[in-house]
């Protein structure tokens, strides 16, 4: 169905770790908190709970609630500079089964009211409501509201921000503008005034590195990108990442909400009829996995993915495992650069060949964080594996051994 307005929702959850940690804690309520503590830390004598400046070691914040970016912390913060930041702000250690429950809790409230949902992790989701709400905006922030509501039913007082536009690269900018418990709308007439005077990294997809490239050619907000030429844009950031800026800095962005979950990995595994020594029998365990990874990248286009990271397994006669993986920066897919990574796996795994890591029982291969190829696209360059063919990936095959013997 072609609808004249579509209406795209984008709903993200306010500090939601350190928001899960006050829902079974309520005496938190209030105080500034941090997330991403070693699990050990007691409070110290007539405190109710371990504080920053207790801490000592190298770990950085998931998070922090509202309160504590008041003192200036943030997610990724090295936990040291946050402890001198805010020596009295609470450290607690993060416990990803209870944000896991309260994320399924949200998305099932909200699943209720609006169905067409795209799950994008543990905190946001993606909704289409054209049909819901008639591409009305009114309605379609009514319903925004009663979503609001819902979740912070459901979750026991977990507040969220919603963003509302007609597609979703605007309205996840726009969850952003009234954090916390917010709702933004910017309706295509009001694009230009909303979004253009907003720095270039508010749109996801133009990293860090992006950001200080526009800078240097003085570049600064979404209006200065939507100033440049694609064709000067594609000349500085190739040919799909240029276009890509230049139609973000438009406002258009025709990708659909996928409703299916997305699978988090696909792999392939064979166990031997009888074990395989790493050296004697390498010429096999080569054509085995050239055969798995061809398996896999059909698995891999059949799903229309590509993958960011690949792995190995390896289990030893002993049955113990061992697994290994590499994300190299580029989106794999095709046997030849399955193998090639497959290799490098292969090569961190310490074989024993005359001890107990000599002879193999099974050999597996995995694809994970996996990406659409438009999602590949403006994120990262395909690998094509230097021209060679899978074969001639796998001759080359290095088992960690050295030749012969
Ligand atoms: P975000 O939605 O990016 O952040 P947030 O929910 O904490 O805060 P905001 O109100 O700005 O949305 O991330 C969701 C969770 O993911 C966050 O609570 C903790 C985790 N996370 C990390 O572990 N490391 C990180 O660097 C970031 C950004 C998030
Ligand atoms: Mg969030
Ligand atoms: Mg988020």
């Amino acid at each position: 169905m072609e609808l004249a307005r579509r209406i795209i929702a984008h709903l993200d959850m306010d500090a939601f770790y350190a928001n899960a940690e006050l829902v079974r804690n309520p005496a938190l309520k209030g105080l500034p908190v941090a997330v991403g503590g070693p699990r050990g830390l007691k409070p110290l004598p007539g405190q109710a709970f371990p504080t920053l400046g207790q801490y000592a070691g190298r770990g950085v914040l998931t998070t922090a609630n509202y309160e504590a970016r008041a003192l200036g912390l943030h997610s990724a913060m090295p936990t040291m500079k946050a402890a001198k930041l805010a020596p009295q702000a609470i450290l607690l250690p993060a416990d990803f089964e209870w944000y896991k429950t309260q994320s399924r809790r949200f998305k099932a409230a909200v699943r209720k009211l609006a169905p067409l949902l795209e799950d994008r992790g543990i905190d946001e989701i993606y909704l289409d409501l054209s049909e819901q709400t008639g591409g009305d905006y009114a309605v379609a922030e009514q319903l925004a509201r009663q979503l609001q509501q819902a979740v912070f039913e459901a979750t026991g007082g977990m507040t969220c921000s919603i963003g509302l536009s007609q597609n979703k690269l605007t309205s996840k900018i726009c969850s952003d503008l009234r954090k916390p418990h917010g709702l933004s709308i910017v309706r295509p007439e009001e694009f230009r005034n909303i979004i253009w005077p907003l720095p270039v990294g508010k749109i996801n997809g133009i990293g860090p590195k992006a950001q200080e490239k526009l800078k240097a050619m003085h570049v600064h907000t979404i209006a200065d990108l939507a100033a440049q030429a694609v064709e000067w844009l594609q000349a500085r950031f190739g040919e799909t990442y240029g276009l890509w800026m230049h139609n973000s800095a438009h406002g258009v962005d025709d990708r659909e909400v996928t409703l299916y979950s997305e699978p988090k990995s696909i792999s392939r595994e064979t166990t031997f009829e009888q074990d395989m020594h790493v050296r004697r029998d390498r010429d096999q365990l080569t054509q085995i996995l050239l055969h798995l990874a061809e398996k896999l990248a059909k698995d891999l286009e059949r799903k229309q993915r590509l993958a960011r990271t690949v792995g190995v397994k390896v289990r030893f006669a002993d049955f113990k495992s061992i697994t290994r993986d590499i994300t190299t920066g580029q989106a794999h897919s095709t046997p030849e650069s399955l193998v090639l990574a497959a290799r490098e796996c292969l090569k961190k795994i310490p074989f024993t060949p005359h001890g107990a890591r000599a002879n193999i029982r099974l050999l597996g291969i995995k694809a994970s964080h996996l990406l659409t190829a438009e999602d590949a696209a403006h994120r990262l360059q395909q690998t094509k594996a230097g021209g060679r063919s899978a074969a001639q990936c796998a001759t080359q095959l290095d088992l960690g051994l050295e030749d012969g013997g």
